[in-house]
């Protein structure tokens, strides 16, 4: 016997499914829908194994579905904006468009070889004007419904790559990308508001039942919501207030000192006359904006001139810090501090010898002997605050009140003597979106000396990015293009200039997914088509998006519905995240990284052998897609992505585990080969009865199918796939020695193909054909089971006539009365034994014995 041809096979099919337009789908109000997406990539060269997992896990899905009879939407595209699309062109000498649809070519063509379900038909890339002239006029809807706003903010200012960015792209102070320290600075910026949905983002994340709870706290720790109150201080020395932001209003008596931000109004005043303190600004100023950034810094502060007045304590005063721990842009940007319960406040105090009062006891300490020395303790000593939940104490008319009790009596106070209010204030801000880079959406704004920002009149959209362009300067690229920016104003008519920043690139991913559901329309998409397939009911990609991308997806989302795009509110109904794919790693004698071919080369006493990490450029221990498919197939990489973990997981590859899935591929299409001759032919009628051997496999089979259907449809892919092999050494094993067992063993491959398919759809159609069958596998539907033979314990039951044993059945346990009944009164050797006499009684004895008496 020949052996599989994977690579004649893999492309005959692909063909195939090509011109039949097999995944090209369209609305269908009388089916189901299901929509399956993966985050779409970014075009950077050539695909990855990360790419490679998500879009098997994806495809598997859709095909899943598809067999199950929904109208399956499956689409692909590419997020094919940023920087890397600058730097390549300045780094190659070639343009970022080129560079971008080149690598958009070379990677559509390597996913074509996965044979992957997607209707192509679909693919949008981001970076066209037919796209992003949509995603412009969405931001004049934004800005007409006051969504979308500018302002003067200070920013995280990456030094390398000479651009802002948003908080969640600086990571531990540094650019997420260029790894540059971010330094601040201030610019006028433009700014989609997302704290409007700020409780609704919340509210909403309880209905995603079907996203990872991670992901969900995740969400909810961004969003930080809080309960506490705003309270006025009064100046003592003029006549104003100082504005602050507080959760805790329950330690109101424990406050020592006040702290204002960097740029708080009230520093950059006092810096004006004071240069020491316009100095210590500055320094702050070279921390990012980040709280990471602030959390991580020494803290440090500068003494003001100025104080305040404690709001409940008569005479008291409290002096004003400026400090780098403080955030601008959280709350008011000023805070009273209270070190014994706040540990940033209690270093600072610490350091700067300011008073700790303890005013908040743990419970079983309140009004016992060592109350006394435990405040000591925390007032004088203590290097860590207290910041559980407790009793208050030393704080009059809250002394002895619970903390949540304490905190509503304070603000109750606090409103009565018209000093402040209670509030609720929320960790995320408002989303900046200007980027002073050339790859991006431009921003459809024209700026006029008169007029101030004047938004692109629509039927001037898009706003075009200029083909010829200067990269490599610092600086903004299209601000330096020497005509472009120029036109007259849309208002007056004078001379004005354009908006030179484009969006942040998140701006195109937080929408595709509905573009996706009318890639063709010349609107953004039409409702109706939106409507139908919203919300995308199977979201796949990496966890890096838990926050920024889904986020932003929802927030669009919501402002698009209050636009009157679309009445779905959340994009993304179930979410699964994978883990990611990691490899060994090697390094030689020196230290330098090894790829497993050099390391291979060098011989085992030359190596290093390193512990599994995900696959880094790096470290060198990349497995190209590209070589695995060549070898083995796309059904084998495809296989041995679903193996070993489940989705979720990290996984780990081995040359070991690969070579086994190919070997499994091998295998079935040899069985389904050796047995072709020895199958009745397609359609054959079911046998009126079967061998023991044929009853237990064709027991298998179903079940294995039942199992497979369950595991499917909860992303147990590699329990399916242990099962699905379980079954073939079942079949390979099966000795068909008669018709009925020929016929058991065909319902086996038809079944085995079928379940099969989603995860190894080439080999499945391979099987499908060389069984008889003229259809697409693509177009079969999933094999429903029979129930009866799910039944998982069967016993053996003995019969007796008149006391006297006559022969056996075979029953599912616990089975009805009745059932037992008819089954003993139809064994021959009843009947016979019966001699056409009525049976007076019959007595059922469950999971035991029958006994009829005549
Ligand atoms: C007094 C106090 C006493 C505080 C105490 C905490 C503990 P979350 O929960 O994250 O919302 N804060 C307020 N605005 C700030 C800003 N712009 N920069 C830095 N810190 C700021 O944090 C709220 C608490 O963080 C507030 O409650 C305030 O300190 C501080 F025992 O007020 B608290
Ligand atoms: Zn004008």
């Amino acid at each position: 016997m020949s052996r599989y041809n994977f690579k004649e096979a893999e492309a005959k099919w692909q063909k195939v499914w090509q011109d039949n337009a097999t995944f090209e789908v369209t609305e269908d109000s009388d089916r189901a829908k299901y929509y399956v997406l993966e985050m779409f990539p970014y075009p950077s060269g050539r695909i990855h194994m990360g790419h490679v997992r998500n879009y098997t896990l994806g495809d598997v899905v859709a095909r899943f579905k598809r067999a199950q009879g929904f109208n399956v939407l499956h689409p692909m595209g590419w997020d094919a904006f940023g920087l890397p699309a600058e730097n390549a062109a300045i780094q190659n000498n070639t343009h970022p468009a080129t560079w971008t649809m080149q690598n958009i070519a070379t990677m559509k063509a390597q996913l074509k070889t996965m044979g992957l379900s997607y209707d192509w038909t679909r693919e949008v890339a981001t970076c066209t004007p037919q796209y992003y002239k949509h995603e412009q006029k969405m931001f004049l809807d934004f800005l007409q419904a006051g969504l979308a706003y500018k302002k003067e903010s200070w920013v995280n200012w990456d030094p390398v790559e000479h651009t802002v960015l948003a908080n969640e792209q600086v990571i531990d102070g540094k650019g997420w990308r260029s790894g540059a320290a971010v330094e601040k600075k201030q610019l006028s910026q433009w700014f989609l508001k997302i704290t409007q949905y700020g409780d609704d983002l919340l509210e909403g994340l309880k209905t995603l039942e079907r996203w990872p709870e991670k992901v969900r706290i995740m969400q909810e720790n961004w969003i930080g919501r809080s309960e506490g109150a705003r309270v006025f201080f009064e100046h003592t020395d003029r006549d104003a207030s100082l504005e602050i932001y507080t959760t805790r209003p329950d330690t109101l008596y424990g406050a020592s000192f006040m702290a204002v931000a960097a740029n708080h109004p009230l520093a950059l005043e006092q810096a004006k006359t004071d240069p020491e303190l316009a100095a210590f600004i500055q320094d702050c100023n070279a921390l990012g904006t980040s709280e990471a950034a602030i959390e991580s810094a020494e803290k440090k502060g500068y003494k003001t001139q100025l104080s305040v007045k404690h709001p409940f304590i008569e005479g008291h005063t409290l002096p004003i810090y400026v400090a780098n721990f403080v955030l601008m842009e959280y709350g008011t940007g000023a805070i009273f501090a209270c070190p014994a319960h706040d540990q940033r406040d209690l270093d600072f105090a610490r350091k700067y010898n300011l008073p700790v009062i303890p005013v908040v006891a743990p419970k079983d300490i309140v009004g016992t002997d060592e109350e006394a020395a435990w405040l000591e303790h925390l007032a004088n000593t203590a290097a860590e605050a207290f910041a559980e939940d407790g009793i208050a104490v030393n704080s009059d008319f809250l002394n002895g009140l619970a903390m949540a009790d304490a905190k509503s009596a304070a603000i109750a106070k606090i409103e009565q003597m018209g000093r402040g209010k209670g509030t609720v204030q929320y960790r995320l801000r408002d989303w900046g979106v200007s980027r002073q880079r050339y790859w991006g959406c431009p921003i459809p704004i024209i700026h006029c000396t008169d007029c101030g920002p004047v938004p692109v009149p629509e039927d001037q959209l898009p706003v075009e990015l200029p083909q010829d362009i200067t990269l490599g300067q610092a600086g903004n690229p299209l601000d330096a293009h020497p005509t472009w920016k120029h036109v007259p104003c849309p208002s007056c008519g004078k001379a004005a200039v354009r908006e030179t920043d484009t969006f942040d690139t998140f701006f195109e991913s937080s929408w595709y997914f509905a573009r996706f559901t009318d890639a063709k329309s010349k609107q953004a998409f039409s409702k109706s088509a939106a409507e139908y397939w919203l919300p995308v009911d199977q979201y796949i990609g990496g966890i890096e998006h838990a926050v920024l991308h889904l986020l932003y997806s929802r927030f669009f989302t919501r402002a698009l519905n209050d636009c009157g795009y679309l009445d779905v509110k959340e994009p993304f109904a179930g979410l699964m995240t994978q883990g990611m794919i990691c490899h060994e790693t090697y390094q030689d004698s020196g230290g330098k990284w090894l790829t497993p071919q050099e390391a291979e080369r060098l011989g085992e006493g030359q190596v290093k052998v390193g512990r599994s990490e995900k696959m880094s450029k790096s470290k060198k221990n990349v497995v190209d897609p590209e070589l695995i498919i060549g070898t083995y197939g796309a059904d084998t990489a495809r296989l041995f992505m679903l193996s070993d973990s489940p989705p979720d997981r990290d996984l780990d590859w081995t040359d070991a585990g690969v070579e086994g899935a190919w070997r499994y591929v091998s295998r079935v299409w040899r069985m389904v080969h050796g047995a072709l001759d020895s199958l009745p032919t397609v359609g054959t009628a079911q046998p009126g009865s079967f061998s023991p051997e044929a009853i237990a496999l064709r027991a298998q089979t179903h079940k294995t199918v039942d199992g497979v259907t369950h595991d499917l449809g909860h992303f147990h892919f590699n329990k399916a796939v242990a099962r699905i092999r379980e079954l073939s050494n079942s079949l390979e094993a099966f000795n068909a020695g008669d018709d009925a067992s020929a016929w058991v063993r065909r319902e086996a491959f038809e079944f085995l193909a079928k379940i099969i398919n989603p995860m190894m759809p080439h080999l499945a159609e391979e099987v499908w054909q060389a069984l008889g069958h003229k259809t697409l596998i693509a177009d079969e539907s999933w094999p429903s089971v029979d129930p009866s033979l799910l039944v998982d314990d069967t016993l053996t039951i003995a019969v007796q006539v008149n006391g006297k044993m006559r022969g056996t059945i075979e029953l599912a346990k616990d089975c009805p009365q009745d059932e037992a009944q008819a089954a003993a009164l139809a064994l021959d050797t009843v009947i016979a034994a019966m001699a056409g006499k009525p049976p007076r009684k019959v007595i059922v004895v469950p999971n035991r014995i029958v006994n009829v008496v005549v």
